[in-house]
């Protein structure tokens, strides 16, 4: 059986964000959208982070998430360097400025070139961006989606009613 290619990148600026990205590659999996996960520097292989922006789409990838934190250029600079939906994960890492410098780095970028940036160590949120994202023009990934949308109602509902109770 061969390995179906990967529709998202997940990418990330150190392998001491592994502990957070994780999470994006969890849901991902779970909506079985092939994906593939790599630490791509902005500062320490700049050259690998042109290379993998400039060939994501010939290489058959959709979209992108990228974590990175403090001076958080990943996202931003392979947002230049490509068309396709780049979504950024601030990520608190242990020198940071609180998470202010990843978040601010990465949310503020200039008029033509967006990143869709989530919540500070949101990799889950970004992972079900990624999902919706494929989901626009994929029955059953939009389907899972559903259900999954399904099953928080249901969760939510359930401790409402105990709280009443
Ligand atoms: C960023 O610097 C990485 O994304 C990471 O969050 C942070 C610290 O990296 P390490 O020094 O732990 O490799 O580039």
């Amino acid at each position: 059986m061969t390995t179906p290619s990967p529709l998202v990148g997940i990418i990330m600026g150190s392998d001491s964000d592994l502990h957070i990205m994780q999470a994006a590659a969890d849901v991902l999996k779970r909506f079985d959208i092939p994906f593939e996960l790599t630490v791509v520097s902005a500062h320490r292989t700049p050259l690998r982070m042109v290379e993998y922006a400039t060939v994501a789409r010939e290489r058959g990838l959709h979209v992108i998430i990228a974590g990175a934190g403090g001076a958080a250029h990943l996202p931003g600079m392979v947002a230049a360097l490509t068309s396709l939906p780049v979504i950024g994960v601030p990520i608190k890492s242990s020198n940071s400025i609180d998470g202010w410098d990843s978040v601010l780095s990465i949310l503020q970028m200039p008029n033509g070139v967006p990143v869709a940036t989530v919540a500070l160590n949101a990799a889950k949120n970004a992972g079900i961006l990624a999902a919706q994202i494929i989901g626009s023009t994929n029955r059953d990934v939009a389907t899972a989606l559903d259900t999954y949308k399904a099953e928080m109602n249901d969760e939510v509902s359930g401790k409402v009613k105990k709280l009443k109770s």
